[in-house]
């Protein structure tokens, strides 16, 4: 007879299935249909959460946390006229923003060596560009690339559009992941961005991830869409094949002197069906609670863990603005009874 111990770890072992194998995942389509999404998103509040959270259990049941940190690498001055962004030249007089320079290589891998420091795995760096110029601003952020990996952590840039060998260098550089949101769906996106297209965003998605790198690919809730534009988004993600391996779930931070800055607060609840129905339609994916969860109280961040949510952004900042205190961070996931994902340097 075997010893109990050695069953339940050979169950647990059994259960277990690594983010990385995306063999005979049951749930894992990519037809849905923007109805099926939308009455996915309608469900009554505990059913919904209750599914996510099978689904969750199923797949991620280690209960680890993403850490990812977010750095501003090149802020303000961007040609795009994004409704929602503090660092649109378009609203610059209004938000009263400031234009900056790209930050210095080392500057950037010092701030990513204390992030990893205080327990982040993965680094995002983030620049105010329509789209990635060659050069040597570029050759900076491929310095920073290999810095950040050098680290031992997870590098993520999100740049705007880029071109197939822009993305093949990022490959090359060893980046993990590139951001690049979808934001809401293709019928609301001209009300948000005049700017460049739905399209346009698809495209460098399917360069991203012909270069071999993952996605990150998510969007915002609260910038006047309908519980339709949400399915709608949510159908595109999905639908995409492979799913992202990322998915970051925003609500709107309402940034003063931009267009958007006097929409209404997004209900918490609302953030949690998001999260919810992204862990269902995407079960591998890591969904990643994002802007505005400052404003989430304690139980509305524990409710999104239970509804799938497994990565975070970690640091006193986001881009421009403030991001939830990282000692009040350490004690939720503790809290929670989560533990911290730790740097996969293999990745
Ligand atoms: N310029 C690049 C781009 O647009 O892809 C990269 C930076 S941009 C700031 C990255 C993403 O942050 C946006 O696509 C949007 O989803 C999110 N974001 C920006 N401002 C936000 C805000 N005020 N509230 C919520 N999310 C925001
Ligand atoms: C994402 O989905 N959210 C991040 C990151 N990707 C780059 C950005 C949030 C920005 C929030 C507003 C700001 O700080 O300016
Ligand atoms: Fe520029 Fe990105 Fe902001 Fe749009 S979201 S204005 S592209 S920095």
């Amino acid at each position: 007879m075997p010893e109990l111990s050695e069953i339940v770890n050979r169950i647990r072992a059994e259960g277990r299935q690594t983010e990385s194998s995306r063999e005979g995942v049951a749930e894992s389509r990519h037809d849905w249909d923007s109805g099926e999404v939308l009455d996915l998103l309608s469900q009554p509040l505990l059913e919904l959460v209750d599914a996510a959270r099978a689904v969750h259990r199923r797949y991620h049941e280690n209960g680890e946390m993403q850490l990812a940190s977010l750095l501003s690498i090149k802020t303000g001055a961007c040609p795009e006229d994004c409704k929602y962004c503090a660092q649109s030249a378009h609203y610059a007089k209004t938000t009263g923003l400031r234009r900056e320079t790209l930050l210095d290589v080392d500057d950037v891998l010092e701030k990513a060596k204390r992030a990893r420091d205080a327990g982040a795995s993965r680094f995002c760096m983030g620049a105010a560009w329509r789209e990635v110029k060659d050069g040597e601003a570029f050759d900076s952020v491929i310095a920073m690339v290999k810095g950040v990996r050098a680290l031992g952590m997870e590098a993520c840039v999100t740049l705007g559009m880029l071109s197939e060998a822009q993305a093949s260098r990022l490959a090359e550089a060893g980046l993990t992941a590139y951001n690049h949101n979808l934001d809401t769906s293709t019928e609301f996106y001209g009300e948000i961005v005049t700017t460049r297209t739905y399209q346009d965003r698809l495209e460098t998605l399917e360069r991203v991830r012909k270069a071999g790198i993952e996605v990150c690919c998510g969007g915002i809730i609260g910038m006047g869409e309908t519980p339709a534009d949400r399915a709608r988004l949510l159908q595109t993600l999905a639908n995409l094949d492979p799913h992202p391996e990322s998915v970051p779930i925003n609500a709107l931070v309402a940034v003063p002197g931009t267009p958007l800055a006097d929409r209404p607060p997004v209900d918490p609840l609302d953030l949690v069906r998001m999260v919810a129905a992204a862990r269902i339609l995407m079960p591998l994916s890591r969904v990643r609670l994002s802007a505005g969860r400052r404003e989430l109280t304690k139980e509305a961040q524990i409710l999104c863990f239970l509804a799938g949510a497994n990565s975070i952004f970690y640091g006193d900042k986001l881009l421009t603005t403030a991001n939830n205190d990282v000692s009040d961070d350490l004690a939720l996931i503790e809290e929670a009874g989560l533990s911290v994902k730790p740097p996969c340097p293999s990745r």
